[in-house]
């Protein structure tokens, strides 16, 4: 019974150390990912801070009950778009909606803006710096 228990407990802890080790090792060329908070009246984290040439998942999360968008047309035209829409440079967030954006972006200091009436004097910038 003693040597039983023991046996399980330590099944378990070899299958727990598997299990972290393969979550730990991300697939080769997976993209890494950032979540942009947004909400009234800001953007979070500010600065964004990007790796150059490394794709990476831009999740932007609006918090607010109100639609915001993230304008960064600079940004946006000198990155590589894997996928998702930024149109003319913007990503557009209805009140409570998140998008991904998955890019490579390009180094350098950009600025975004949120384009409604008055958000932007109010708070809603941010730098992105990519290096
Ligand atoms: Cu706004």
């Amino acid at each position: 019974m003693f040597a039983f228990r023991i046996s399980a407990a330590s099944t378990l802890a070899v299958a727990a150390l598997a299990s972290t080790q393969s979550s730990a090792a991300a697939p080769a060329g997976a993209a890494a990912a950032q979540t942009i908070l947004v909400y009234s009246y800001g953007y979070n984290p500010n600065p964004i801070m990007l790796s150059a040439g490394r794709p990476v998942t831009l999740n932007f999360v609006n918090r607010a009950g109100k639609s915001h968008d993230f304008v960064a047309e600079r940004f946006f035209h000198a990155s590589r778009i894997i996928s998702g829409s930024v149109g003319e440079g913007e990503v557009d967030l209805a009140a409570g909606q998140s998008k991904s954006i998955t890019l490579v972006p390009a180094a350098g200091r950009y600025r975004a803006h949120c384009s409604h009436p008055f958000h932007k004097m109010l708070g809603m910038s941010a730098d992105i710096v990519v290096r």
